[in-house]
């Protein structure tokens, strides 16, 4: 087989490139190891800034994120006995973000895929890309059994943290930054009324709780835990008592419980690989970095990198002007490194660390008093929060 564009993993990142690439005629392949279902089933995302629902509209594929996705234009931080609003519209120039989940976009891109006939290739086992730095790279692949090769001009490794391209950058090539918290996020999704509105981040001596929400009658929420927990030895209703004690009194007092229909454990951990291109393959999305979810940044720090991606095989297959793929590695590094501080911020704010120091408990006060006495420092929450330009 022979491509223009060889697109590794199925994912949001790698979904979204194939669909912009297809609607300007750029011939592309894409691998996904697992199933549609599979990729479906796996419950991550939730708040999408407008930089990424813009992509999704330009990908003819944002009808039902507009009609079904919800406009949020503040988010409340509930911290020492207060609920304080940040403000996104006000603050941000008008801007807000959208509530609707990574598996309802990523099943609006599989069936705009289908639907135009993309040539999606699931179950492709032991994908491996080869000859990078070459003018003629190519992926080999296995499918029922047989080995399969497609000749290609340039290879996307958008195959998510734990997949085979970054892996296929030489050591001495790839540079590696990478902070691990000492705690997960139990994250737990249930067909309930959602306890607000807006979405409350949860500061807590216990630790960290967040009541985030997928429609008004799915309500997804989440609390730190140690990493040695397993999700075994979490019943629902162990759960939701610890969530109710993380909660201010009057929000536990509404909340309204149900049996869980996912529960899963998140490892937090910030990571970003240097640099994004490596010959004729390019790096996107979790595949080159990772962010704590507390600040909603990596499904969006996705977005960001395909959205200079698309631009720079546009300009390359259209204009013939290569200063796009030359410039991605940096241009898409300033923006990741931005949205790395941010959530790093954010987590290191609202967060319990099993090892800090009264002095640390004491500068995490002053940085949520600080952020709500300041007109400043809220304007820069909120910019960062809908997301950064382009
Ligand atoms: P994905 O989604 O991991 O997709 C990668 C795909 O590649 C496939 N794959 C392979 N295919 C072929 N060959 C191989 N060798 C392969 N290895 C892997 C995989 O099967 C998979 O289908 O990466 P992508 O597309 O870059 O998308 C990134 C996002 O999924 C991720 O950044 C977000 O989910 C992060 N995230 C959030 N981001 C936000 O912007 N806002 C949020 O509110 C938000 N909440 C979250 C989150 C992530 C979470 N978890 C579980 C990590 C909440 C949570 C709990
Ligand atoms: C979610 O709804 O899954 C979600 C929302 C906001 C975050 C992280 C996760 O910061």
């Amino acid at each position: 087989m022979r491509t223009q564009v060889c697109i590794i993993g199925g994912g949001p990142s790698g979904l979204l490139l194939s669909q912009l690439l297809h609607l300007k005629g750029i011939d592309n392949i894409l691998l996904e190891k697992h199933t549609r279902d599979y990729v479906l089933s796996r419950i991550r995302a939730g708040v999408l800034e407008h930089g990424f629902a813009a992509l999704m509209r330009e990908a003819q594929c944002g009808e039902r994120m507009d009609r079904e996705g919800e406009i949020h234009d503040g988010f409340i931080i509930a911290h020492d006995g207060r609920q304080s609003r940040v403000d996104l519209h006000k603050y941000s120039g008008g801007n807000s973000v959208i509530v609707y989940g990574q598996t309802e976009l990523t099943r609006d891109l599989y069936d705009a895929r289908e639907k135009s006939g993309g040539q999606l290739v699931l179950e492709a086992d032991e994908v491996q890309p080869h000859d990078l730095t070459s003018a003629a790279p190519y992926v080999t692949y296995r499918k029922d059994g047989a080995e399969h090769r497609i000749d290609c001009e340039y290879v996307i490794g958008a195959d998510g943290f734990h997949g085979v391209s970054r892996k296929s950058i030489p050591a001495n090539v790839l540079r590696e930054y990478e902070k691990v918290y000492p705690f997960g996020w139990l994250g737990v999704l249930s067909r309930t009324k959602p306890v607000n509105p807006e979405l409350i981040y949860v500061k807590h001596e216990r630790g960290f709780a967040l009541c985030s929400l997928r429609s008004q009658v799915l309500s997804r929420y989440y609390i730190q835990v140690p990493l040695t927990d397993k999700v075994e030895d979490w019943s629902d209703d162990a759960f939701w008592a610890e969530l109710k004690r993380r909660l201010p009194e009057e929000v536990a007092a509404r909340l309204i419980t149900g049996p869980s229909i996912e529960k899963s454990i998140a490892p937090l951990r910030s990571f970003v690989a240097e640099p994004m291109r490596y010959g004729n393959l390019f790096l996107a999305g979790d595949a080159a970095h990772i962010v704590p979810p507390t600040g909603a940044r990596g499904l969006n720090s996705a977005a960001s990198d395909i959205h200079y991606l698309y631009h720079a095989l546009l300009d390359h297959y259209q204009k013939g002007d290569d200063r796009g793929l030359e410039n991605y590695s940096a241009k898409a590094l300033a923006r990741v490194w931005k949205a790395q501080r941010f959530s790093w911020w954010m987590t290191t704010m609202l967060h319990s660390f099993p090892d800090s120091i009264e002095y640390d408990r004491k500068l995490q006060q002053t940085d949520l008093a600080y952020l709500f006495s300041s007109e400043a420092a809220q304007s820069s929450l909120a910019e960062n929060y809908v997301g950064l330009p382009f």
